[in-house]
């Protein structure tokens, strides 16, 4: 009787190790994040000299062509933001040059949508004097997604389907 038990509890461990090291292969077939790196030269800027920002989007090594990029750009404090859809560039690269005509803290958010996954750094940039910032509770560069954060995904959704 103890022999079957030993068994037994021989069987049952194997297969809990059998079922674990299952798991762990499924964790690293998964699609791997997309990253989104925004920079912004200069990010101190004067009025009427232009801007570059630039989000670069790669998942894993690989550079990411097809991503949907959104970029959100307003004044600390001001209501009106001004949201553009930027085209592909180059090597995963999607680029806006802008001039400001009035000083301030602006912000940026580029909204990245590529492969099912939605991700949207947040960076502040200045031109000429800074104004007062925004009190914000959040750091400048959040990754990944957080629904209260982003209210406008059911906007951006619906304009962005079928172009
Ligand atoms: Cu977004």
């Amino acid at each position: 009787m103890k022999k079957i038990i030993i068994i037994f509890m021989a069987v049952l461990c194997l297969s809990i190790v059998a079922s674990c090291s299952n798991q762990k292969e499924k964790a690293d077939t998964l699609p791997k994040m997309v990253k989104v790196d925004l920079s912004i030269k200069p990010d101190k800027g004067e009025v009427t000299q232009p801007i570059t920002f630039e989000a670069k989007v790669t998942q894993g090594k690989e550079i990411v062509k097809d991503a949907e990029v959104i970029f959100e750009i307003w004044r600390a404090n001001d209501e009106k933001h001004e949201k553009m859809e930027i085209k592909h560039a180059e090597n995963g690269i999607y680029r806006l040059e802008k001039t400001f005509s009035r000083e301030g803290t602006y912000y940026i958010i580029s909204h990245v949508t590529a492969r099912d996954m939605h991700n949207m750094p947040k960076k502040e940039f200045t031109v000429g004097k800074p104004s007062e910032p925004e009190d914000s509770k959040h750091k400048d560069s959040m990754d990944g997604m957080n629904m209260d954060e982003h209210q406008d995904q059911d906007n951006h959704d619906k304009s962005n389907k079928g172009n």
